[in-house]
């Protein structure tokens, strides 16, 4: 039933997480956020001085060295000076002077050579480029194109516009601002992919056996739905695998012609007895007959077929509403025909409000392979799917588990 949402699925979330993991990892960092950029810049800084004082020295030297000149020229000049500047120590400062401008010229020299940035340093800025190469925060764009591309998978899958919204909704939720190892994206999409999916299908279940088990008189269920969606079919098959109760039959579609033989045919087949009256006749007192049967037989289940209708059909959405007044059901269980496609919500809504549907069972979900027709029934109803009609045999119904179903979605 779900393999062409599974392929599609996969294939979106496949194809997303690469175009995210195979982004440019690292962005350029700005020069405030990397050490090594810091050290650098401190060192062009550092030169600025050191050519203001490379070229101080040299004025002083030129300086001094043209005091030092111009007396020797003049031998008058010469003598006075050298009293006032001793050779000796014109000469030392000369040697001084020189070595410092040599000493200032091998640093700049080293201009182009990296400054040496201390091990501890390095080691973190390196452990902090490793964490970008290898890691992804995902952002609200990032998100956005991985909800995109789910949500037009979903629609395409036959899930109705307001559950894909919600799927979606729920796996932004669950995305934005996660930091992911790059190795990981597609595993961390496939996981809030299934939260979100699993949060759409997984209502508050109802087990049927321990429902009739706690009930005094028969438990009555009903089924209900358009024409055609499998309402017999499904109530033969429920009554099959729940044999043990003695379940009695009411032949409350009085409605479609050879109704009533449908249902004891399979009254004949599974050994149940059909409660049933005259076509046109009222549903609700052949429900409240079959009631009325099961008491007095000490049977603990009555299982009411009802006609297939639609919105059209005023009358018969009237008739329904009868047949709960009359019976009040214990359990209203909507069958619905995965082929619907896109109307589920609204025969989901039409049933609801008229009289309240307490589970859904999902027909046909052997020739049916979009899978999203669950995924609307359940979110549009907020029931739970109880099970999915797989054939046409009365074993043929299985018992709906979301986890297993998403997990195999996604595995
Ligand atoms: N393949 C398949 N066919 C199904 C399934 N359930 C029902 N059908 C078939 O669908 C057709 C209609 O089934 P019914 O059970 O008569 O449907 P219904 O809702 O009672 O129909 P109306 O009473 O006319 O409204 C029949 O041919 C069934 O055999 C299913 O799970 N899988
Ligand atoms: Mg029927």
């Amino acid at each position: 039933m779900f393999g062409s949402l599974k392929k599609r699925l996969q294939d979106a979330v496949k194809k997303v997480s690469k175009a995210i993991s195979e982004e440019k990892p690292v962005e350029e960092p700005s020069r405030e956020e990397i050490p090594l950029a810091t050290e650098e810049r401190r060192f062009a800084e550092e030169k600025i001085e050191i050519k203001k004082e490379i070229s101080e020295l040299k004025k002083e030297s030129e300086d001094i060295l043209q005091d030092f000149e111009a007396p020797v020229k003049d031998n008058d000049y010469a003598r006075q000076d050298e009293e006032k500047y001793p050779l000796d120590e014109l000469r030392e400062k000369e040697k001084e002077i020189v070595e410092e401008k040599e000493r200032l010229d091998r640093v700049l020299e080293q201009e182009n050579i990296r400054v040496e940035v201390p091990p501890k340093e390095k080691k973190r800025f390196l452990g902090g480029l490793i964490k970008k190469a290898v890691e992804k925060s995902l952002d609200e764009k990032d998100v956005g194109k991985i909800s995109k591309e789910l949500h037009l998978t979903l629609l395409e899958n036959d899930v109705a516009l307001e559950t894909a919204d919600r799927i979606t909704e729920e796996l932004k939720k669950e995305l934005v601002g996660k930091s992911v190892p790059r190795t990981k994206i597609e595993e961390t999409i496939k996981d809030a992919l299934k939260a979100s999916m699993l949060g759409v299908l997984s209502q508050e279940r109802i087990d049927i056996e321990s429902l009739i088990e706690g009930r005094d008189g028969p438990f009555l269920v009903m089924f209900l739905g358009f024409n055609g969606t499998g309402k017999t079919t499904s109530l033969a098959k429920l009554a099959s695998r729940l044999k043990d109760y003695r379940p009695v039959l009411a032949a409350g579609d009085t409605f479609r012609a050879a109704s009533i033989e449908q249902l004891e045919e399979h009254g004949r087949r599974l050994g149940m007895k059909v409660v049933k009256h005259n076509y046109g006749s009222d549903s609700a007192a052949v429900i409240f007959d079959a009631m009325k049967h099961a008491s007095a037989a000490g049977s603990k289940l009555v299982m009411a077929d009802t006609a297939g209708r639609s919105h059209a059909n005023v009358n018969l959405m009237d008739e329904l509403k009868k047949i709960c007044r009359v019976n009040n059901p214990d359990l209203k269980i909507l069958v619905l025909d995965a082929l619907t496609g896109n109307d589920i919500y609204d025969q989901v809504k039409l049933f609801n409000d008229a009289v309240g549907i307490d589970a859904i069972i999902l027909s046909k979900a052997d020739v049916y392979d979009k899978g999203g027709a669950a995924l609307s029934a359940a979110h549009t109803s907020k029931k739970p799917i109880l099970f999915l009609g797989t054939g046409q045999n009365y074993g043929d119904l299985k018992e709906f588990d979301p986890e297993e179903i998403v997990n195999n979605l996604l595995e």
